[in-house]
């Protein structure tokens, strides 16, 4: 319940005009040839997934055409048909595939959210954009308590949008920062004292999957590391 309300709360979101302006103006005009008679989501993109997860995976931010459109988490592009195939290779989906609201996909043991919630121009939010959102990852980190165990980053701006948000909310970080690479791993400790893996991989973005940088193998061993 107390995450639909923030849910609720950030789907209303306006902190970032340059990503207002963008996420509605692609919903209104922009739209890709192919998608011209669906209806855009236009928003911020709500985590999905497990509520009870002690997993998270945090992404970059939503696609244009992607979450920007089907209102769900790596939806409707070429990136998340690559990790939607993978969870469910390991177990945390019950289907391989992500259609869209109604289409029965649920996550067990894990949860999907983005650093920057809106989606940006070129798919390169600025470091106040950045900044700005971090302050919603910090309050789904806050909600999660000491129940969260491990933290998947796909990609460096989501590894530091962690980082960033856990800094702010007073959490140990190991000094110097830990860098982002694919299978990097850091351990981050709530004010509480409570250790919380994070974990890096390469974004499931066509860029490095089209080029084998990262291949299905190397990303189920990531998720399937997350049980350890
Ligand atoms: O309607 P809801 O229970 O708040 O779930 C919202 C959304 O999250 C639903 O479309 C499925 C997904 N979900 C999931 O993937 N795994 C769960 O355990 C519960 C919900
Ligand atoms: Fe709000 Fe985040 Fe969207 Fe900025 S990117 S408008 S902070 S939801």
């Amino acid at each position: 319940a107390e995450l639909a309300e923030l849910d609720a709360r950030v789907s209303v979101c306006r902190a970032c005009p340059r990503l207002v302006d963008w996420r509605e103006t692609v919903a209104r005009a922009g739209r890709r040839a192919s998608f011209a008679d669906q209806p855009y989501w236009g928003r911020p993109g709500p985590s999905f997934g497990d509520p009870d997860a002690d997993a998270l995976i945090v992404g970059l931010a939503p696609a244009a055409n992607g979450t920007n459109r089907t209102g769900r988490m790596f939806t409707g592009d070429a990136s998340g048909d690559f990790l939607f195939a993978a969870l469910h290779r390991t177990g945390y989906a019950n289907q391989p595939t992500s259609a869209g609201a109604g289409d029965g996909l649920e996550l067990t043991g894990i949860r999907i959210i983005a650093s920057v919630r809106c989606a940006p121009p070129e798919n390169t939010p600025t470091p106040a954009e950045k900044a700005t959102c971090a302050t919603w990852l910090g309050r789904d980190l806050d909600l999660l308590g000491d129940r969260l165990r491990v933290i998947l980053t796909l990609g460096a701006i989501g590894w530091s949008g962690v980082l960033n948000a856990t800094s702010t909310l007073g959490w140990d970080v190991p000094k110097p920062r830990p860098k982002f690479g694919h299978g990097a791993e850091a351990t981050l400790h709530t004010p509480t004292g409570h250790p919380v893996r994070l974990v890096g991989c390469f974004h499931v973005s066509p860029h490095n999957t089209y080029t084998g940088r990262l291949t299905p193998e190397m990303l189920d061993a990531a998720l399937a590391g997350l049980r350890n």
